[in-house]
């Protein structure tokens, strides 16, 4: 597919983007899909790193592929087609990559989006690609639209924007201008004054672009499908006289409206550097007032303030439709281009049920909330962990007494040595070279109902028995009778004389702190009736805190009679255990680390393998 010399690009033109740039490929596949283009503009993208790879896009409705590619060469040698190249990549790299690029002649244009360019880098190119015969548009610039057909970049703006001002579908109107917030303005003014843009391009606000006003210009007037050019300038720079010199000449025939920014350069007494690095006056010659009048003296149509640029542009496209040079179209429904989810739910426009509910803390302000309590305030007012572990387990500030009582919980129950179940898994773990977390998680995953993880269930049977008024000595006959051990009570080693002291700290704590603490005194009672069968079996640490921390809950006036019971029966109590023991098991791991503990095997001797009852393995099924 060839194109004229004066038409880079048109509804075929396919393009690569060098650099990955997700937003502004997505918004370049967008304007295709509200242009009716059968294919994609982009073709795919090139990135030195991370290697050759895909990434998914949206066309239309449904979602599409492009490749990444790491060099040109792989790019050019499987998309033959292609012939511009969207040159995202930053000023520090701009120079090396647009050479690279210069080695395919493939490549007839190529946009440098980069600000900042090295001028020497910018002259260099603009020689190389004068000599290769290639159109560079910038560097320091959005690039340019060619409205039905193609998009380079970011050019236009949001996809609002493309549709209000039409640019789904080709107009008349050529026109050139250095900066793309400019351009994007003047897209909108030519769409309600005249039948729309048919090319725009910004070539960039530096001092050296690879093209300038008059290469565009003359485009324009070379292709027959433009009938009216408007030129916007600015101060700075002599490129504008270049263009007077073409109409002076006749070669630019077409009618030419003109604007050079900057008139209010004279109310400064000072010079004035506008937003670009072009746009300062060195000479008179370069004011905008100067580009003005000779413009105007050459025969362009030239309003007297920007603020008629509109109604000068209206008067002459309706002139140029009156003398039939212009025949408007007949205009076509707006496309529906699905709009991006997030920007939707910006404008208000959808609403969605939320899969996830949360309600204890918050990241998205300023700062982090715990049930609602700053961050700051956290230390300011020092509620220490038992306060953290209230706001967040609870979501309510827990008198002190109480918090110092998690503490205390989470200090007592920190750890028990190395040779519980759990310190044993964890320290096997580590000596089997596994890391931290799974080290921790292996002794974690050990606490259950006879190890630690008695809790919940001591606290449920002692309330429950307590409150269908069982005595002490009814409960353990109905367990026993049940068949059922009672959480809580036993110890492996802990008995009536080899006290478990963790047990009388916190019996001691709850006696002086606690406003009531009726159902450790029930516990208390059964623990007499169950010492006097066997002495081991005694309130245990687990049974302790839990009917302790029921007396919490019901009585501290924090909670009511219903959330207490819930927080038994979801499972909170097992996690004060769990929270406190993963410092003693993460303690074990860095021991065992420190250590260079090597691999844990069992003696064999200490395992009683016996197979005598499984003689021979019976053999199923056929052997042939
Ligand atoms: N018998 C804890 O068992 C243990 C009975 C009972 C009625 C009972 C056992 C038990 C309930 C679960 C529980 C938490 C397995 C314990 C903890 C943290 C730790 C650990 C550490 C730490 C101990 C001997 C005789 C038998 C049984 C009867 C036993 N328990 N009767 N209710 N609860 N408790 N777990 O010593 O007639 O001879 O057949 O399951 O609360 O995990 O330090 O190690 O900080 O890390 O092996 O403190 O009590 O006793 O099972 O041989 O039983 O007493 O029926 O009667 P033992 P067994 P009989 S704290």
């Amino acid at each position: 597919h060839s194109r004229p010399w004066f038409r880079p690009f048109d509804a075929q033109t396919r393009s690569f983007v060098y650099g990955l740039q997700p937003r502004a490929i997505q918004g370049m596949l967008d304007f295709d899909y509200s242009c009716g283009r059968q294919t994609p503009s982009v073709a795919a993208m090139i990135y030195p790193f991370g290697g050759h790879h895909i990434q998914k896009f949206y066309w239309g409705t449904k979602e599409t592929l492009l490749p990444v590619y790491t060099s040109v060469a792989d790019a050019v040698k499987k998309h033959p087609d292609v012939d511009v190249v969207v040159n995202f990549a930053s000023s520090r790299s701009v120079y090396s990559s647009t050479l690279e690029i210069f080695e395919f002649p493939q490549i007839k244009s190529i946009a440098l989006i980069a600000e900042g360019v090295p001028e020497r880098h910018a002259r260099e190119i603009l020689h190389l690609a004068k000599e290769k015969g290639v159109l560079i548009i910038g560097p320091a610039t959005v690039g340019g639209i060619k409205p039905g057909c193609f998009r380079i970049g970011n050019s236009g703006g949001m996809m609002d924007n493309i549709i209000s001002s039409k640019l789904y579908r080709a107009g008349s109107v050529g026109y050139v201008s250095k900066s793309g917030g400019m351009s994007n303005e003047l897209n909108n003014i030519l769409s309600f004054t005249t039948n729309g843009t048919y090319e725009g391009i910004a070539i960039g606000g530096d001092r050296y672009p690879g093209s300038t006003f008059i290469d565009h210009l003359l485009r324009y007037e070379a292709d027959p499908e433009c009938k009216l050019l408007v030129l916007l300038g600015e101060v700075g720079g002599i490129e504008e006289y270049r263009v007077i010199e073409a109409v002076k000449k006749g070669t630019i025939k077409k009618p030419i409206i003109a604007w050079a920014i900057g008139t209010c350069a004279k109310m400064f007494t000072t010079e004035v550097q506008f937003g670009h690095a072009g746009s300062m006056a060195n000479s008179d010659l370069e004011t905008a007032d100067a580009k003005n009048s000779a413009m105007r003296a050459a025969g362009f149509i030239v309003p007297d303030t920007f603020e008629d640029l509109p109604e000068v542009l209206k008067q002459t496209y309706e002139r140029l439709v009156s003398t039939g040079a212009i025949k408007p179209q007949p205009e076509r429904e707006p496309p529906v281009i699905p709009m991006d989810y997030k920007w939707a739910q910006e404008l208000g426009l959808i609403r969605k049920p939320a899969a996830f509910i949360s309600t204890i803390s918050d990241e998205r302000g300023q700062e982090l909330l715990y049930a609602g309590m700053r961050i700051s305030d956290v230390f300011k007012e020092d509620i220490g962990v038992g306060g953290v572990v209230s706001l967040l387990w609870f979501k309510r500030r827990l008198p002190p007494w109480a918090t110092k009582f998690i503490e205390m919980v989470l200090m007592l129950t920190a750890d028990h040595g190395p040779a519980v179940s759990g310190a044993m898994n964890t320290i096997v773990a580590t000596r089997a070279g596994k890391d931290l977390i799974s080290s921790l998680a292996s002794g974690l995953l050990t606490i259950g109902s006879r190890f630690g993880g008695a809790l919940d269930e001591a606290a449920s049977m002692f309330s429950n028995a307590r409150d269908t008024g069982l005595t002490p000595r009814e409960f353990v006959d109905s367990c026993r009778k049940a068949n059922k051990l009672i959480s809580g009570i036993g110890h492996k080693i802990k008995s009536v004389n080899n006290p478990d002291l963790r047990v009388e700290l916190v019996k001691e704590y709850v006696h002086k702190h606690f406003p009531s603490h009726s159902l450790l005194d029930y516990a208390l009672a059964v623990e007499k009736v169950t010492t006097s069968k066997k002495d081991t079996l005694i309130l245990n640490v687990d049974g302790c805190i839990a009917v302790c921390f029921v007396d919490l809950l019901r009585d501290s006036g924090a909670f009511t009679p219903e959330e207490a019971d819930e927080y038994i029966k979801i499972g909170t109590l097992n996690g004060l255990f769990v929270l406190g023991r993963s410092i003693g098991f993460i303690g074990h791991h860095l021991d065992q680390k420190r250590l260079r503990a090597p691999l844990y095997r069992h003696p064999a001797d200490d395992i009683f393998i016996n197979m005598a009852d499984m003689a021979q393995p019976r053999v199923l099924g056929k052997m042939q």
